[in-house]
């Protein structure tokens, strides 16, 4: 086997601007792109990129930019990982595909075998290897309505599952996601969530969960429910963190009624939040876990595991994929996982937590706009409001993004509302560069009407 390394030297993590943002080799790409790419497809940064390393994305005008996304919570070992980029380059060299439906491979076993030891729980696990987060979501509901025979699927208020038409149907927000693209698979329902922020005052999480639990036994019937598919903290709905004692919950009523619970684990897993994956904080084990996102450094790779008997109740061939598991993703997955054990990445989620939360926080009592500041480990979030009110502030939220990247530094946004801020840096961030981006994250709020 020939060892790579990377050949291109890592970018120094500073930021650094040598041209207006977007600046002109950015702007003349997103002329090409209006006449190639198809509109419905957007990005919420117009800046074009050349290369990325560790928490630095530098774009094709050379600005280094303090990259707070992760390419949606995907990086979390660090852009272009070395270890990644070498796995990579290894196991191109050795082969890049073959289906592992055709002729199959050990890295795809391997990846499985280490899915099963990292995920909550004890029991005996198995696993699938897909391509997406969507496809994980598709496939994990494939594999509740097999193993109980059952039909309806329950999800949550402000849930984001994807784009494929069975996720559309389970995702909450119509505009971008449904609007004009239905009919919608159907056997789908919906459930009050807990969001502390805008729920009853002092409402428990068990209360949310008796409310949740309410509307799916008067409007669909629990012997008719497959799967109850949760958020352990709602990603794209706006990083809503459910009181605690909301999932625990849930939990104990799917038991009790053999619901099959499904926790996509496709933004909070592999140490967000602080935990390997969300479930964990309060010790809920979930029957199936879907995944995707920071499995793989980066590469396209996204997996079911779960419980054996429920997994292994799918008939042989049904399940699969021409590129699911592939070997390249496969080889970047298992570099992937030894960074996260070696550098304890849910230890430096907390350490992120631990240094933004109290800055954020102080700011809050000077920038009425905040509502609310939240999130666990490196999964964290401003949501805005006009001030003394909970009336969403979209324009807010886009005006700190904005301000933010014309300084260098890359926020993303989410929320049914679009009025959330979200970090999600690198998990190996220096924290040098964190606190020079919080830094222009502070001015960005301050500048805010008050
Ligand atoms: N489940 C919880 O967060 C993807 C979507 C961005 P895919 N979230 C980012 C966008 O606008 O398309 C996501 C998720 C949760 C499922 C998915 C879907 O994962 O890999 O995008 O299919």
């Amino acid at each position: 086997m020939t060892t790579f390394s990377a050949t291109v030297p890592p970018l120094e993590q500073s930021r650094e601007l040598r041209t207006a943002v977007p600046g002109p080799q950015s702007l003349a790409l997103a002329a090409r792109r209006t006449s190639a790419v198809a509109g419905g497809v957007s990005s919420s940064s117009p800046v074009y990129v050349a290369r990325a390393s560790g928490g630095v994305i530098e774009d094709v005008d050379g600005n280094r930019l303090i990259d707070l996304g992760s390419g949606i919570a995907v990086t979390s070992v660090g852009a272009s990982a070395p270890e990644v980029v070498a796995a990579v380059a290894r196991q191109s060299a050795d082969f890049t595909h073959t289906c592992f439906m055709v002729s199959p491979y050990e890295e795809y076993v391997a990846v499985c075998e280490e899915l099963g030891r990292l995920t909550p729980g004890s029991h005996a696990k198995r696993s699938m290897l897909v391509s997406s987060g969507a496809e994980a979501v598709e496939n994990a509901v494939k594999i509740a309505r097999r193993a109980t025979g059952r039909d309806a699927v329950l999800v949550l208020d402000h849930a984001y599952h994807g784009r494929t038409n069975l996720t559309m149907a389970m995702t909450a927000r119509a505009m971008p996601y449904k609007t004009g693209f239905g009919p919608f698979a159907g056997e789908v329902y919906r459930l009050p969530t807990s969001y502390p922020l805008r729920d009853p005052a002092g409402m428990t999480g068990e209360e949310a969960a008796a409310r949740a639990i309410d509307v799916a036994e008067r409007t669909v019937g629990a012997d008719q429910v497959a799967a109850l598919v949760v958020e352990p903290v709602q990603g794209e709905g706006g990083f809503v963190v459910p009181a605690p004692g909301f999932l625990p919950g849930l939990a104990r009523w799917a038991r009790a009624h053999g619901i099959v619970l499904v926790a996509d684990e496709v933004q909070t897993g592999f140490a967000r939040t602080g935990d390997m994956f969300a479930s964990e904080h309060e010790g809920v084990v979930p029957d199936l876990l879907t995944l995707a996102k920071g499995i793989a450094g980066g590469l396209p790779l996204g997996a079911v595991t779960g419980r054996a008997e429920l997994m292994d109740a799918v008939h042989p061939g049904g399940l699969g994929g021409t590129f699911g598991g592939n070997p390249v993703a496969c080889a970047a997955a298992l570099a992937s996982f030894e960074i996260y054990r070696r550098d304890d990445l849910p230890a430096a989620a907390r350490a992120i937590e631990a240094t933004v939360v109290p800055r954020l926080r102080a700011l809050a009592a000077e920038v009425p706009a905040v509502a609310e500041v939240r999130g666990r480990g490196a999964m964290l979030a401003v949501e805005l409001t006009r001030p003394g009110t909970l009336e969403p502030d979209r324009a807010a939220a886009a005006q700190v993004a904005a301000a933010c990247l014309s300084s260098g530094v890359l926020v993303l946004t989410c929320g049914t509302w679009g009025n959330v801020l979200r970090l999600l840096p690198p998990l190996v961030i220096d924290h040098a560069l964190l606190d020079d981006a919080l830094g222009v994250l502070e001015d960005a709020l301050r500048a805010l009407p008050r």
